[in-house]
């Protein structure tokens, strides 16, 4: 893999002429309620970056508050306009964002405008970039599944998804929505590839718990505990059979390599907008690959653009699980984008578009109307965002 280790940082590009923060609120189909809440209208901010003539997009997934990260919607922007913007207009590359620290988010976010648009520039796509062989033309995919009022309206919703072909499902727990659930469900659908999320809802108390779990034979079971921990989880893991997947815990390849040698888990959920963009999480892969460590790439309910570049990391050689990467009618209707997301029901998978650049186009009526959604929740409820 030494080939893509080389091939992390990209040449100097033409300077970047200009980026424009599109912030934007979107209804969701269906709400996600995890263990820290949910919420209906989900923000974005769509990052704007023109170059060489041509347009790239890139997309921010921080929430209105700080409950996945610490990351909001509001410091996003801040960061965005003030700080990493401003180190980066009129340069041909990123290297000024190197004497930041944190909001992975924001970084994200520009470092994938960047790449779309260095992909546009070359006539490639942007899988092409990330320097690997044998990606795959179809991501193995999966739905997550929220909190729901009831057992039977779980069932129910897990039956829609199992009708509309998907073939791994996830669903959220929480304490007091966990082991009676899963058993239900488990009893209803034997063999389906089912595994569970608590967004670190639980404490090393709960290891009980988590050995009943063990009988339902599941996957994995994602960040049990603090999202920011590493030692408790390598007290929890070793108690089960079922691997723990780590989600909120691991920043950057450095902590998947703690969390590995330490035993405080065996899979990662590799999310680039929470390593902080794509060079990370390119990182990150290649130490997985190497090691043999399952691999799968994380959603953050992502509109087309973010879907997009989502699929192109799910494609590389070392995501060797279903990727939480739905199809669009899952999340929105219409999206931002003019493409859409289709399930593949024959085998669970999502085909990796493969078009010049992000492959996908923002649609500017959607986004006028997304952007004046976003101004008017912001006065009513949020944030000063100027
Ligand atoms: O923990 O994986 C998570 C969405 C928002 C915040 C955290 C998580 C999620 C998901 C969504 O599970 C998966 C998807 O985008 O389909
Ligand atoms: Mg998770």
């Amino acid at each position: 893999m030494s080939n893509i280790e080389s091939s992390f940082n990209l040449p100097d590009s033409d300077p970047i002429e200009r980026i424009v923060l599109h912030p934007i609120a979107m209804p969701l189909v269906e709400t996600l309620t995890t263990s820290f809440g949910g919420d209906a209208l989900r923000p974005a901010i769509l990052v704007e970056l023109h170059m060489g003539g041509v347009v790239g997009w890139g997309e921010c997934v921080a929430g209105w508050s700080p409950g996945y990260s610490y990351e909001t919607i509001g410091t996003a922007m801040h960061i965005l306009s003030d700080f990493f913007i401003p180190a980066v207009v009129g340069k041909t590359n990123l290297k000024g964002l190197a004497k930041f620290r944190g909001h992975p988010m924001a970084r994200m976010a520009l470092e994938s405008a960047y790449w779309a648009t260095v992909a546009q520039c070359r006539g490639v796509n942007v899988g092409d970039l990330f320097g690997a062989t044998n990606r795959k033309t179809r991501a193995d995919v999966g739905v997550s599944i929220g909190i729901q009022s009831s057992i039977d309206a779980t069932l129910a919703v897990i039956q829609k998804r199992f009708a509309e072909g998907y073939r791994r499902i996830k669903l959220k727990i929480k304490p007091g929505w966990d082991i009676q659930m899963l058993r239900a469900v488990r009893q209803s659908y034997p063999d389906i590839r089912l595994m569970a999320d608590a967004n670190s809802a639980y404490t090393l108390d709960d290891a009980p718990l988590f050995r009943q779990m063990d009988e339902l034979n599941l996957l994995m079971i994602e960040q049990p505990l603090g999202h920011d921990d590493i030692y408790q989880h390598g007290k929890l893991q070793p108690q089960l059979h079922t691997p723990i997947c780590l989600d909120e815990s691991i920043r950057n390849v450095d902590d998947a390599r703690l969390a590995i040698e330490t035993g405080a888990g065996r899979i990662i959920n590799l999310k680039p907008a929470r390593v902080g963009g794509l060079i990370e999480s390119l990182k990150l892969h290649a130490y997985c690959f190497e090691a043999g460590i399952s691999l799968w790439i994380g959603g953050m309910l992502e509109t087309g653009v973010g879907r997009s570049m989502q699929l192109a990391l799910a494609s590389l050689p070392g995501v060797t699980l279903p990727s939480d990467i739905s199809a669009t009618s899952r999340y929105y209707d219409p999206d931002i984008t003019n493409e859409v997301f289709t399930l593949n029901a024959e085998d669970s998978t999502i085909t990796v578009p493969n078009g010049i650049g992000l492959s996908v186009t923002v649609n500017p009526e959607r986004l006028a109307k997304a952007e004046a959604a976003f101004n008017a929740v912001k006065k009513s409820q949020f944030m000063g965002i100027q």
